[in-house]
């Protein structure tokens, strides 16, 4: 039976995952058909910040999910509530007591003590964006509570955002603490919203509801606390009954725009795998291999 590790996590519905046994910042779990990951910070008595080995966890079950043929969708959120006072979070971005110049100190719980410079003020929170961005599946992020700073870029950058109504809440505190994603967390942000919504949230930084947020375009739905995960896992099953095709392509054009010459070459390489199945490319492969010249005489200049 699988472990319950959130108020709104339905055990029957997901099952653990192999060779993910020993996490500690995040947990992850493939629903019963094993087509869906969940995956979920697990920080809750910090709002589900994230201190560098949540990263490393966070991108190894992404990464995971994304080599895994079968899983066509994921859904990220965060578990709770805290067990300090109740309250409830996707992510309320990089854990604030580890952050700095100062040197990557590693946090209690980490498998080495004092400071690494090698990993001094590396932001691999970025390398997930990325990660996000660019694997052809649909990332789905779950808020069942604040989104926060690095938090609040990790539902900009996944594709879809569903929201509590009672819990949800966005904050950009970026400003606030002397922090700033000038990435995809402001500048694609502001394609979301309107340059003038973007900048309002990030230079003032002040809480909007999910509803608000809904009403700004940031979020796809709001839904009633109890009903965020089960609403997650049906828009997930509905994504699944769709060509998988279409939608890595759909999701890659939706990129590319913003993505300049690697968003064209991240289309660019769908568009090759899928001319590779062509009999058109495999004369052109063949007549290499057998040292002829090819016959393109089967494939007209089609218009
Ligand atoms: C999310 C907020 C608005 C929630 O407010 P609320 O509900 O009043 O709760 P609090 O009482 O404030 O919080 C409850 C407990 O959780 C701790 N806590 C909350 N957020 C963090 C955090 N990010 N880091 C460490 N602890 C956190 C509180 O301290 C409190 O603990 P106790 O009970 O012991 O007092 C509110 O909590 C809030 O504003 N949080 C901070 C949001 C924020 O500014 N995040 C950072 C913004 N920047 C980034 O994320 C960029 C990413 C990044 O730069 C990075 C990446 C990797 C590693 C490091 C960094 C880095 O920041 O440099």
């Amino acid at each position: 039976m699988t472990q319950k590790v959130s108020d709104l996590f339905d055990p029957a519905s997901w099952r653990d995952v192999d060779g993910f046994e020993g996490l500690s910042d995040i947990t992850y779990h493939h629903d019963v058909e094993g087509r869906v990951a969940r995956i979920a910070f697990n920080r809750p008595e910090v709002r589900n910040a994230f201190r560098p080995h949540t990263v490393d966890e966070l991108y190894a079950a992404l990464e995971n999910a994304r080599v895994n043929p079968r899983i066509g969708v994921v859904l990220l959120t965060g578990n709770g509530p805290s067990p300090k006072d109740g309250g409830w979070a996707f992510c309320s971005g990089g854990d604030q007591r580890i952050r700095g110049r100062d040197g990557y100190k590693y946090a209690e719980g980490e498998s080495a003590t004092g400071i690494d410079a090698a990993r001094n003020g590396r932001l691999h929170i970025l390398e997930v964006q990325r990660l996000i961005r660019f694997m052809p599946k649909v990332v789905i992020a779950v808020v069942p509570g604040w989104a926060a700073g690095g938090g609040h870029s990790l539902h900009v950058v996944c594709d879809l955002s569903i929201a509590s109504r009672e819990h949800g809440r966005f904050k950009q505190t970026d400003a606030d603490v002397g922090s700033f994603d000038a990435g995809y967390g402001s500048a694609y942000f502001a394609r979301q919203v309107g340059q003038k919504a973007a900048r309002e949230v990030f230079f003032l930084a002040r809480e909007y509801s999910a509803d608000r947020a809904y009403a700004m375009g940031a979020v796809n739905a709001v839904v009633p606390h109890a009903e965020l995960e089960a609403t997650a896992l049906d828009w997930a099953r509905e994504i699944l009954t769709k060509s998988p095709t279409a939608i890595r392509m759909l999701k890659f054009a939706f990129n590319a725009v913003d993505d300049g010459l690697v968003g064209q070459q991240v289309f660019a390489g769908e568009a090759t795998r899928l001319a590779y199945g062509t009999d058109e490319a495999v004369e052109g492969r063949d007549a290499f291999l057998e040292k002829r010249e090819p016959d393109w005489a089967p494939y007209p200049w089609q218009f």
